[in-house]
């Protein structure tokens, strides 16, 4: 059964689980792109990620709760029809989304188009516009594939009024990316997935952090250990090696390890940090790859404040010149997370320590840390449409596809 997405969920219970097993009432939330705002009957209010596989959904689909929030003064009938699984009344929440697709929903795509009522309709100009498009040639869906492929960011077909026939423009592409690829060979000649990590590694020396290099093939009982059990969504993205073996969906592990053997060894605090790829059976498309490259930095002991780790993040993202937007969620594996948005694209999520699976990992002292995607990055930094174009592949070099012959 396809799980309900947590805006659903709120909808048919009208309510709110805080981390610590407290039940809110949902005084009103708002949709956006891939965020829900919640404001609480209790008057407080935040933004979480709208998602059908994080703490907060598992749990509403739970029908568990520890207490009732005493200021949010929820009815007997609403608790009674949360924690019964009544779904069938519907919600007293009220909801100030778009009038929208209410019933019809709750694929992400009818969400997407329901930011606000107004972004909805298109205004008099942009109809009329539509209805005089360009004259174009009509190409097949194969053919306009391969003009997206040959397409960079830097190119703009939006002011070209009308477009030759496909194979002019196909010639026309090919020949501008084999110069593109020509003058990377005698400009530059970097790879930008390595160059970014080299970047990153460095500015993370530079700040204190030591590099480590840990395995690319785990031990399957690691997973377990990170707290992640069957029914954390992650599980079933694990790839297998065998029995005993999988390939490292984290970089966690390895610095768990790393923190527990250099505890005592090394000065307080404890900084390091690990660049590398990590595997993920992903589904869905355009910002997720099932082999992709995670910078994960940690510091254990003195100063891992929320504050602190926020500063470190500030300054690399301020380094690599990338806006962002800070906002809290929670998963499985760590609770409470700080997550780092480019739009609606996460790019970072954040965590300050400790939990409880620590002492499963012989770790005992306060920890802060955060995990980022260099494949997004450099999505963000080079306005690509597909993160495909800034994976390790042989069909893209930069971001310029390799199929020129
Ligand atoms: P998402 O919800 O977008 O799938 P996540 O919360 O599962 O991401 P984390 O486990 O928090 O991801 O991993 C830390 C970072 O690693 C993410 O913020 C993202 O930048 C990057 N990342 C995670 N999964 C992928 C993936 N499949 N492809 C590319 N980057 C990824
Ligand atoms: C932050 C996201 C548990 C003390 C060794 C370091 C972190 C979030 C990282 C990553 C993950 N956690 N994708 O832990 O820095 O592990 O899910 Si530690
Ligand atoms: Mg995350």
């Amino acid at each position: 059964m396809e799980r309900k997405p947590l805006d659903l969920l709120i909808d048919t219970n009208g309510v709110w689980l805080s981390r610590n097993g407290l039940l809110h009432g949902v005084k009103n939330f708002e949709v956006s792109r891939n965020h829900i705002h919640i404001t609480t009957d209790c008057g407080s209010r935040f933004t979480v990620r709208n998602s059908r596989r994080s703490r907060s959904a598992r749990a509403l689909r739970n029908n568990k709760y520890r207490k009732a929030c005493k200021n949010c003064k929820l009815s007997d009938e609403r608790i009674t029809r949360f924690v019964t699984k009544d779904f069938g009344r519907g919600s007293q929440a009220r909801v100030v989304t778009a009038p929208k697709t209410k019933k019809s929903k709750p694929q992400k795509a009818a969400v997407v188009k329901s930011v606000s009522s107004k972004a909805n309709e298109m205004p008099p100009a942009a109809k009329e516009a539509k209805k005089e498009k360009p004259v174009k040639p009509d190409y097949t869906p194969a053919q306009k594939k391969r003009i997206t492929t040959l397409l960079s960011p830097a190119d703009d077909l939006s002011s070209v009024k009308e477009l030759p026939p496909f194979k002019e423009l196909e010639t026309e592409l090919v020949k501008k990316r084999k110069q593109d690829l020509r003058q990377m060979y005698e400009k530059d000649r970097r790879h930008q997935l390595a160059q970014l990590e080299r970047d990153i590694s460095l500015f993370l020396i530079e700040k204190g952090f030591m590099e480590v290099r840990t395995s690319v093939m785990i031990p399957a009982k690691f997973i377990e250990r990170m707290g992640i059990t069957e029914e954390d969504p992650l599980y079933r993205q694990i790839f297998r090696v065998d029995e005993n073996t999988c390939l490292r969906p984290m970089l966690a592990p390895g610095l768990y390890n790393y923190l527990h053997n250099f505890d005592n060894i090394m000065p307080d605090p404890l900084k390091i940090f690990e660049i590398g790829t990590c595997y993920r059976k992903e589904s869905d498309g355009k910002e997720h790859l099932e082999e992709f490259t995670m910078i994960n930095f940690c510091q254990m002991g003195s100063g891992c404040t929320r504050e602190n780790l926020l500063k470190i993040i500030d300054d690399l993202l301020k380094y690599l010149n990338i806006d962002y937007e800070v906002i809290s969620d929670n998963c499985m594996v760590y609770g409470d997370t700080i997550d780092i948005m480019h739009g609606d694209m996460e790019i970072s999520s954040a965590v300050v320590g400790p939990i409880p699976q620590d002492l499963d990992w012989g770790v005992n002292k306060p920890w802060m840390g955060a995990g980022m995607g260099l494949e997004r990055l450099l999505k963000v930094k080079h306005k690509y449409t597909n993160i495909k174009r800034s994976s390790r592949s042989i069909s893209y070099y930069n971001g310029i596809t390799t199929n020129l012959r």
